[in-house]
């Protein structure tokens, strides 16, 4: 058993059809808690901070643009390989190339509108729970 944490994600567009319930339900019903959940309205700074990797791609000015657009539900899940099994129903990151079962390839058709972000690794997990919520927004993980 391997009990991790990642952080989780429902984009704008996601949020603004209204795809947050069936975005957690497939969370929940995976197995997986939500140790965190908040809806808020993402600044500049947080952008920049938590898409740092991306600063030279030349998407990253309408990444900044899109994530800032309107609020989105962020998250912390916690479960066995939590990471893994995340990433793993996220999809592709082109939803073209998604596959069906995951919520890219159900739920989206445009990279820039690809509905949910997951932490890719260990090191990024760690670092965009720390960087999203307070330690005081984890207390206690709903069993
Ligand atoms: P991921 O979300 O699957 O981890 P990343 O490569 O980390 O994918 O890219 C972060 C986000 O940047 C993607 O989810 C997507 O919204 C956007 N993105 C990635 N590559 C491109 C691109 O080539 N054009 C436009 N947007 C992109
Ligand atoms: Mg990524």
């Amino acid at each position: 058993m391997a009990i991790e944490q990642t952080f989780f994600m429902v984009k704008p567009g996601g949020v603004a059809r209204g795809l947050t319930g069936e975005i957690i339900r497939r969370v929940e019903a995976r197995g997986l808690k939500l140790r965190g959940l908040k809806l808020m309205q993402v600044g500049t700074e947080l952008a920049e901070s938590h898409y740092d990797e991306h600063r030279d791609k030349p998407f990253f000015g309408e990444l900044i643009e899109g994530i800032t657009a309107s609020p989105v539900v962020a998250m912390v899940v916690e479960g066995e390989q939590a990471i893994r099994a995340i990433r793993a129903m996220t999809g592709a990151t082109n939803p073209i190339d998604a596959a069906p079962g995951t919520i890219r390839g159900d739920l989206a058709l445009e990279m820039g509108e690809n509905v949910v972000h997951s932490s890719a690794d260990p090191e990024a997990a760690a670092r965009e729970v720390g960087l999203w919520f307070s330690a005081a927004e984890l207390g206690v993980a709903i069993v």
